[in-house]
């Protein structure tokens, strides 16, 4: 996952913090050493790294702890809060108020600028907005195929002219229909190094598109190279904003940040592999949080509205997290989570899961039970769906004739039933130490998860 390294480094950290007995100048000027060394072995620039570590013993050993919160629990925060700025803050939503927003992506040569042209087009769209895609790209000979094949699997209009030559005239030919859409990406040309050529280019189609976000597109493999690259682009167009490509390769993926650091600008979406929905929004605070192993409950939401739609995700997490769901929402729950993709990766974004060490391979959910479940509830009645609790003896034993599958496994089902809704209530409460506990008296099992054994 992104910037893995950094992860474990940080957590360890932070049990640190959580173990010792005081916060005194001497535990403080270890957590910092530990921070320092964990951002530089992800890659981070070494002034970024000593500026967010002054700054963290700085307050660290200046600020009064507020009222409410223990000494550690500040420091905690502390790092937390830094760490999110470092990371750009809030994060940048587009306004959509304004009709149509123009959005430019830039960057040089195989960053992923046409991939995730591709990809904030799906994405948008999937949350109900009319998208085009224009390709100002008149270098790569096939570039215009490339967005029109990836428009077409997504049923996305581009715009264009394969023979063109011009991107400021492609740009006006397709500006009177502007209108008719709420967001329009402008793909850009690249090169394999920042030459006079390119700023002039991007200058004039910058001048033209006068695009309300510039997004800099820049891969997880540039390294240190990043910073020059950040600062030139930004010289040019006025960066907005930052997408980290190729996330899922062997890259660590700091070296990238130092554009945000160079821009000011926040990192936006991140691209973790070569497919249209390997695409994830970045928030900082969340990012930071699971990487502090607080755990995101906002992201998994997001994923689930991506999986469902809207209206059941609000309907199926509201009742999640109050604890009263039926069958019927767990077995919708199930199919959902098992369409946001590895279980492991939405394990990460539960708080609490993330300190629970499960054993990756284990958290797959089994298709076959899925298809069992789908079954057995075929044969049960809308009134024993939405209140399981009224299954007796007599009624599992119709269900399992009915369903033609044992009643162990409608006992089974009606079991992982009652046991999500315990852990459910229990993520409510968000205590890691409290669910550890309750699922080692569940006898280590997780919930309709398959038999995953806590170790
Ligand atoms: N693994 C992985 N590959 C990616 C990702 N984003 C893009 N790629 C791959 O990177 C390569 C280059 O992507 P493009 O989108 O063509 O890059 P570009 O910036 O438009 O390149 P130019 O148009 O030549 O400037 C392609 O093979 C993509 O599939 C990513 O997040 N992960
Ligand atoms: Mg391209």
């Amino acid at each position: 996952m992104v910037l893995d390294k950094l992860g474990s480094s940080l957590k360890g950290t932070l049990q640190k913090i959580a173990k010792s007995m005081f916060v005194d100048e001497k535990l403080i000027n270890e957590l910092v050493k530990d921070i320092q060394r964990a951002l530089l072995q992800s890659d981070v620039n070494v002034k970024l790294v000593f500026d967010l570590s002054k700054q963290i013993k700085e307050r660290a050993l200046k600020e009064e702890t507020p009222p409410g919160l223990s000494k550690k629990e500040h420091l905690i925060n502390i790092v937390y809060e830094s760490l999110v700025t470092f990371l750009g803050g809030e994060g940048l939503r587009l306004d959509f108020k304004k009709k149509p927003v123009v959005l430019m992506l830039v960057g040089l040569f195989g960053n992923g600028k046409t991939t995730t042209a591709g990809k904030l087009a799906h994405y948008y769209q999937k949350r109900g907005r009319k998208v085009a895609m224009v390709q100002t790209d008149t270098w790569r000979p096939a570039a215009y195929t490339q967005l029109k094949t990836l428009g077409g699997q997504i049923k996305v209009p581009v715009y264009g002219d394969p023979k063109g030559k011009d991107p400021v005239k492609i740009w006006k030919d397709f500006a009177p229909q502007k209108g008719k859409f709420d967001l329009i990406i402008v793909d850009t040309a690249g090169r394999d190094a920042l030459s006079n050529d390119l700023i002039k280019e991007l200058n004039g189609i910058n001048e033209a598109v006068r695009a309300d976000t510039r997004l800099l597109v820049i891969g997880a493999d540039v390294g240190q190279a990043a910073e020059k690259q950040a600062r030139a682009f930004h010289d040019t167009c006025g960066v907005t904003g930052v997408i980290i490509t190729k996330l899922d390769g062997t890259a660590k993926g700091g070296g990238a940040l130092i554009a945000c650091a160079v821009t000011e600008a926040p990192v936006i979406f991140v691209g973790v592999g070569e497919k249209i929905d390997a695409f994830e929004e970045f928030r900082p605070k969340g990012f930071v949080g699971r990487l502090l192993g607080m755990g995101d409950l906002e992201a998994l939401l997001d994923k689930a509205r991506e999986a469902i739609s809207e209206e059941d995700a609000k309907d199926i997490s509201k009742k999640l997290l109050k604890g009263d769901f039926n069958l019927i929402d767990l077995y919708e729950q199930m199919q959902a989570v098992r369409k946001m993709g590895p279980l492991s990766k939405v394990m990460e974004m539960v708080p609490g899961m993330g300190q629970l060490n499960i054993p990756k391979e284990m958290l797959n959910v089994q298709e076959g039970k899925l298809e069992k479940w789908k079954h057995i509830m075929g044969s049960m009645s809308k009134e024993e769906l939405e209140d399981p609790d009224i299954m007796s003896v007599s009624r599992i034993d119709r269900v399992a004739k009915g369903s033609g599958i044992g009643a162990s496994e409608v006992r089974d089902l009606l079991k992982q039933y009652k046991q999500s809704k315990k852990l459910m209530k229990m993520l409510k409460g968000g205590s890691p130490k409290s669910m550890e506990k309750m699922m080692k008296r569940m006898g280590g099992k997780v919930p309709g998860m398959g038999n995953v054994r806590i170790r």
